[in-house]
């Protein structure tokens, strides 16, 4: 079964996403080429030749938009726009933004252009393509249409940010406000590209995913690689049937779709979305510097949902905002965390000055203790021999295994079962790794031999705080084997990949707690000096 779920692993993170070939059916997209310069082409800007269209574009727009027209027959403006895009340089990413204009038979439409370079082959052979999006325009979104209204209240929000947490909130709350999704999640992933739901908005009668984590091959490698250079994606509609590129491989070689709005989306992450009884989806990347730090992610369960193009950009807007505040707001979170730690090792130095030949009570009894150097789920302190356990640490036997293992020096790890030590002292193993997957360890000097401090943390499964209950039945969306593409599956999935780790420790909390075990060995080393050369 194992072997079975790291196939399907594979097998997903193999799917060419950026080259589906098609795209959804809520717009038009047209592949077009500058002609080569013709001796016999009439003066005035060179031809853009439609080399490709999505099927039923010409139906909607006009015979100029199939393969072999001209784009200036369909319409002047769009062609302009495009010889911009041509003009703007080697970038691939270079792109028209948003504009309306009106196209075919006069209806407003949304267009959008970007650059591609065809991927294998030789850039003098196949110049550069442009790939030009058309969405039609909604009715209800004139002028006068509030969305940019809403902006500074939002962004004012977000600036004001004293935590993580709470840019997470405000951006929820900000980007479903603008777009009335059902559900506004903002998911973050950990070093290992697991996830996540740090922040939640959402309609009243839903349960809430708040807390919500998922293994990392929910959203693959290459999809995360893309989401990394394009920030929004949009599926009004999950049960919707591709529509295909006439023809496909207009070069001789699979379109580019990655920077395309309109690309048709996985079929394993439909299956996975309608699973969830999501009728429309859409999520925006959140960067820091240029790493994907998480995804908005938004659900709607009514039925299909498309913010107009508009929306879409406030809300990218946001994203793109939030972004840039991340790395302020991630700082001003550890600077706290670096000035709380040295206040307690400022009180727990005191402390050890005023009674060095009580050490282990002067470290375990008072209004500080060592537990509060570092967040930990409990502390072992071994000195001259006589060992102190404060809130939840294996039992003496497991610490006094540990200490073997410290001669050579400390012991750092987020998952002490990982290390293969012989700790378990004949205890069940899995309840070693309950108190004790995580250990931050170090020998102590100046008493005797298995002297040590210790600070654990519990697995982290035995620490998740659930919004709601993650096997409640909800949440298990059907009783076949699509099961498996469920957030239930997910968290299944999940435990798996985080079973016997626990929460890592950050480097300053590495540098705290190993420079307090010295601090505490030479203060120890010192007292024995004194009492010798009292003693003689
Ligand atoms: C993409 N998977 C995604 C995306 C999300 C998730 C947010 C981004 C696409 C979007 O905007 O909708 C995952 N969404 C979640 C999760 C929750 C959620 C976890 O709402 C929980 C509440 N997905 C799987 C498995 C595979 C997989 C098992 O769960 C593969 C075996 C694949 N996910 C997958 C692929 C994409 C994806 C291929 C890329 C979709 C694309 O952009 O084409």
């Amino acid at each position: 079964d194992e072997a079975a779920l790291a196939a399907a692993a594979a097998a997903c993170a193999d799917e060419p996403i950026r080259i589906p070939g098609s795209i959804q059916p809520h717009g038009h997209l047209l592949v077009v080429r500058p002609a080569g310069p013709a001796p016999s082409a009439p003066p005035g800007p060179p031809a853009l030749t439609v080399l490709s269209a999505s099927a039923g574009a010409a139906r909607t727009l006009g015979a100029a938009a199939s393969a072999g027209a001209d784009l200036a027959d369909l319409s002047g403006q769009l062609a302009d726009l495009v010889r911009s895009v041509i003009d703007g340089g080697g970038d691939q990413t270079t792109t028209i933004d948003p504009v309306e204009l009106p196209v075919g038979s006069g209806r407003r439409h949304h267009a959008v252009a970007h650059r591609i370079t065809p991927t294998s082959s030789d850039s003098s052979q196949h110049p550069a393509l442009v790939v030009v999006e058309l969405e039609p325009a909604r009715g209800d979104e004139g002028p006068t249409h509030p969305w940019h209204l809403q902006l500074p209240a939002v962004l004012r929000r977000l600036q004001d940010a004293g935590s993580v947490t709470a840019l997470a909130e405000s951006l929820a709350t900000g980007v479903r406000e603008l777009t009335g999704f059902d559900r506004v999640m903002v998911y973050r992933f950990d070093e290992e590209w697991n996830g996540e739901v740090l922040a939640e908005d959402r309609r009243a009668d839903l349960e809430p995913f708040l807390g919500l984590r998922y293994p990392a091959t929910d959203i693959p490698a290459q999809a995360r690689a893309l989401y990394a250079r394009q920030w929004l994606r949009i599926i009004p509609t999950s049960s919707y049937a591709p529509v295909p590129l006439e023809p496909a491989e207009p070069t001789g070689e699979p379109l580019d779709l990655s920077l395309a709005v309109l690309r048709s989306v996985s079929p394993v992450h439909l299956q996975y979305l309608r699973n969830m009884g999501v009728a429309a989806s859409m999520s925006i990347s959140l960067l820091h510097g240029d790493r994907l730090w998480g995804l908005i992610a938004c659900h709607h369960y009514a039925g299909p949902h498309r913010p107009s193009v508009p929306v879409r950009t406030a809300a990218e807007f946001l994203g793109r905002t939030a972004s840039l505040l991340l790395p302020v707001v991630v700082g001003r979170e550890t600077d706290h965390q670096v000035v709380a730690t040295s206040q307690v090792r400022a009180r727990l130095t005191e402390l050890l000055a005023d009674s060095p030949e009580m050490a282990l009570e002067a470290l375990t009894r008072e209004d500080a203790t060592i537990a509060d150097l570092v967040p930990c789920g409990g502390v072992a302190l071994r000195i001259h021999g006589e060992l102190r356990l404060l809130g939840a640490t294996p039992p003496p036997a497991v610490v006094a295994a540990l200490s073997v293992h410290l001669a050579d020096g400390p012991l750092v790890t987020s998952s002490l079962a990982a290390t293969a030590l012989e700790v378990t002292a004949g205890l069940e193993p899995e309840d070693v790794w309950a108190t004790a997957s995580g250990v931050l360890a170090a020998p102590i000097a100046g008493g005797q031999p298995g002297d040590l401090i210790a600070w654990f943390r519990p697995e982290v499964l035995q620490e998740i705080i659930w919004g709601g209950d993650p096997r409640s039945s909800t949440l298990v969306s059907s009783d076949d084997g699509t099961v498996r593409l469920s957030p239930r599956h997910s968290f299944d999935a999940w435990s798996e990949t985080v079973r016997r780790t626990a929460q890592r420790w950050t480097q300053h909390e590495v540098d705290a707690a190993l420079g307090f075990a010295r601090h505490l060995s030479d203060s120890l080393l010192r007292e024995v000096e004194r009492t010798s050369r009292l003693a003689r």
